[in-house]
């Protein structure tokens, strides 16, 4: 029929066949042969039932998302579910891969739903920014019930065949054969003998007596959303599912769509979709990547422990080094117990532990670690000592291992030179807990080559990390940015600003927490630390480590943290010290509104990532935006520093620098050519170049 849809018959089956590589995504050359072929199948009395099934690697895995923010060309999916639910013959959605978005709500036209026993199901468009917009909200809740569709559809995360089976989304799972095995299921329908009800005319599930337990939940999500416009319109969308006729229901769901969809806050989600995209995209296709089988660690602290685990987690066996059996078994220890706490919540089944914990073998020798295919060093953050860890493993690794530093802020350059082969050498910079958070620093030195660089980043995406290579600079990306976030704080503090305050306008503008309960958090010894080691001081800070407050960890810090309690309070000891420190300085107090937070502490943070680009540190804007969303909890809603200025506007920002940079001659205020020219060209990239 067409390059995207071609019809086949298997007796007086007929089978629909979406093809449009690489997801099966619903562009509108698939929607507008896919149309005719339903209608023409509709009306042939040849055909006693209809499967639609996919080519390649998936089932549709939705609406196409380079498609919203254009018109819509029709017909749009819900044109076809509607034809869909005008078809009185059987229909069968054979799902395989995954059926997502747009994809599920096509099956959930069908009358019917088979599913391959490795495929998964779900709803994902609150990660996009958006609620599904092809009826999701209100079809779904008539199969699996409201609660099940509320945590589907505002969680985003899909859910295997089994599951769906059980919650009634599937009526069939198949071990193999699933194309031949859903003729056959089709086959079987069509000889019981209709009439097939559409999911739409399916109200059993739908229970007004669970108006209050769904309500009690959606305002326990409410909470959680931060800003974020979508899951609260995901919530609603179900909710009228329940309370309001199916065809008002749908017309809500779509007005709520086309909202969101023109939002900012889905534009900027979208934005981050790609971006993750892109930043994996490292390496011509036809390098060659190494073979990675066996992982080397080295050092069982907090880092390397959690370094092993995202490395078991992805399957590969992993050789711990620590240079005492004392600091191993205690490495080793705290794993198990890791696992196990994943076990007690439910996120792990003990089989799992046990497959991962066998991956793991504890060595104090470095010659365990001649078979590995690659070894990641998490020792202490100290030049010396790093070198002398790369002196021995040049020693001992094979020929063309990779050879990797979880260094946060160290010249990988020269950590390549203390090695016989620095194109070897590459910087992995993992974030704390290491087994859970998502963003990946790859560091790419003068020296390392192309193919150490493509597969690093290829292994990252398998571990399930968000890769971002990064050219060597104090603190890389991240942390560098975050310095010049931070490099006012104490000012602000000085001035007549409170911690709370600063952090509220923190969470307020969507981040998780603010930057003096993050160092709390972190502890704050680690920053006093650095800046010992770099002849820095910042005298709040610094006082309250010299006092032995260190954060979380000691009860107090900038917050006072009672009975081992994490919730942060306010410390009116912190505030007298400041107060202190003030008059010693002679600085009166003044009251500081939200927006000069903003301007001292986010301006700061996009002008560092435009010094970034102008020296090729990051290869695009968007490669910051993933670090800040991934690493340093940059609201989702807002796209990442680089887009968000955008948002803000590069002309005030520059505006507000010049101006903070007159009053106080500080440099992270001037503002970065790059920033002006982008202010004339409109687009990072092409300001770049
Ligand atoms: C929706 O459906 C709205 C409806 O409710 C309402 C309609 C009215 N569109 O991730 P990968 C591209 S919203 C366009 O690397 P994987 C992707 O950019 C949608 N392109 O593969 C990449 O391109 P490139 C709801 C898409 O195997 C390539 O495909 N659905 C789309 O690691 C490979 O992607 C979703 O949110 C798309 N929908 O993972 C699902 N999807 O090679 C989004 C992918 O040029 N997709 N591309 O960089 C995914 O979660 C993953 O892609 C998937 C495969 C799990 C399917």
């Amino acid at each position: 029929m067409s390059d995207f849809v071609s019809v086949t018959k298997d007796g007086r089956i007929a089978v629909v066949t979406i093809d449009n590589p690489p997801v099966n995504a619903l562009s509108f050359h698939v929607r507008e042969p896919l149309m005719q072929a339903l209608v023409s199948l509709r009306d042939e009395p040849d055909v006693a039932a209809i499967v639609i099934a996919c080519a390649g690697r998936t089932f549709v895995a939705g609406a196409d998302i380079t498609e919203f923010g254009k018109p819509v060309q029709q017909p749009d999916l819900r044109a076809i579910i509607a034809v869909l639910e005008t078809i009185a013959k059987p229909t069968v959605a054979a799902i395989h891969g995954t059926a997502l978005g747009g994809g599920l709500e096509l099956a959930l036209g069908c009358h019917f739903r088979v599913a391959d026993a490795g495929a998964k199901l779900g709803l994902p468009e609150v990660k996009l920014g958006l609620l599904p917009g092809g009826g999701g909200t209100v079809r779904l809740p008539r199969l699996v019930g409201a609660l099940k569709a509320l945590g589907m559809i505002v969680s985003g995360t899909p859910i295997d065949a089994t599951e769906a089976l059980a919650a009634g989304l599937v009526d069939a799972v198949f071990e193999d054969g699933l194309t031949a095995q859903a003729v056959r299921f089709a086959s079987e329908m069509a000889g019981r003998g209709g009439p097939f009800t559409p999911v739409r005319d399916r109200d059993g599930r739908l229970d007004q007596a669970e108006l209050p337990e769904f309500d009690r939940q959606a305002a326990e999500l409410a909470k959680k959303a931060r800003g974020l416009e979508a899951p609260i319109a995901c919530a609603q969308s179900v909710r009228n599912a329940i309370t309001l006729p199916f065809d008002e229901a749908l017309a809500a769901e779509r007005e709520l769509f086309v909202k969101l969809v023109a939002g900012d806050q889905s534009r900027a989600q979208r934005h981050l979709f790609f971006a993750e995209r892109e930043a994996a995209k490292v390496g011509a296709k036809d390098i060659v990547r190494r073979k990675i089988a066996r992982v080397g660690v080295i050092g069982a602290g907090t880092m390397g422990g959690g370094i092993a685990m995202a490395f078991a987690n992805g399957g590969y066996p992993v050789i711990l080094l620590e240079t005492t059996q004392e600091a191993l078994q205690r490495g080793l220890a705290t794993i198990e117990k890791n696992y196990a706490v994943s076990v007690a919540r439910g996120s792990l089944s003990e089989d799992a532990k046990c497959l991962r914990l066998g991956l793991f073998k504890g060595s104090t020798d470095y010659g365990d670690l001649a078979d590995c295919d690659l070894i990641v060093e998490a020792v202490f953050e100290e030049m010396a000592v790093k070198r002398e860890v790369f002196g021995r493993l040049d020693a001992v690794a094979k020929p063309g291992a990779i050879l990797a530093t979880n260094t946060s802020y160290l010249d990988v350059n020269e950590i390549a030179a203390s090695t016989s082969r620095p194109q070897d050498v590459v910087g992995m910079h993992f974030f704390s807990p290491a087994n859970v958070m998502k963003l990946l620093e790859i560091v790419r030195a003068e020296k390392t080559a192309p193919d150490a660089l493509a597969t690093i980043v290829e292994l990252a995406r398998r571990i399930g990390k968000v890769p971002v290579v990064v050219g060597v600079c104090h603190g890389f990306v991240g942390n560098r940015m975050l310095a010049a976030r931070g490099s006012e704080s104490e000012a602000l503090l000085l001035e007549g600003a409170t911690p709370q305050q600063v952090d509220r306008v923190f969470t307020d503008f969507g981040w998780p927490m603010g930057p003096f309960q993050m160092g709390d958090l972190a502890g704050l010894d680690i920053g006093w630390r650095n800046r010992k080691a770099r002849g820095q001081t910042a005298i709040i800070a610094d006082t309250l480590c010299e006092q032995g407050h260190f954060g979380q960890k000691t009860g107090s810090g900038f917050y006072l943290y009672e009975n081992g309690s994490r919730i942060p309070v306010a410390n009116p000891s912190v505030e007298a010290l400041i107060r202190a420190k003030a008059v010693k300085k002679g600085i009166a107090p003044r009251t500081i509104a939200a927006d000069e937070i903003i301007e001292r502490t986010l301006y700061p943070l996009v002008n560092e990532g435009a010094k970034i680009l102008e020296e090729k540190i990051a290869a695009r804007a968007s490669d910051i935006d993933i670090v800040w969303v991934n690493g340093y909890g940059f609201p989702v809603g807002k796209g990442g520093p680089m887009f968000w200025a955008g948002l803000e506007g590069i002309d005030k920002i520059i505006g507000r620098l010049d101006h903070w940079h007159e009053r106080t001659g500080k440099d992270v205020f001037k503002p970065a050519p790059l920033l002006r020219q982008m202010a004339e060209t409109g687009s990072w990239e092409g300001a770049a170049s």
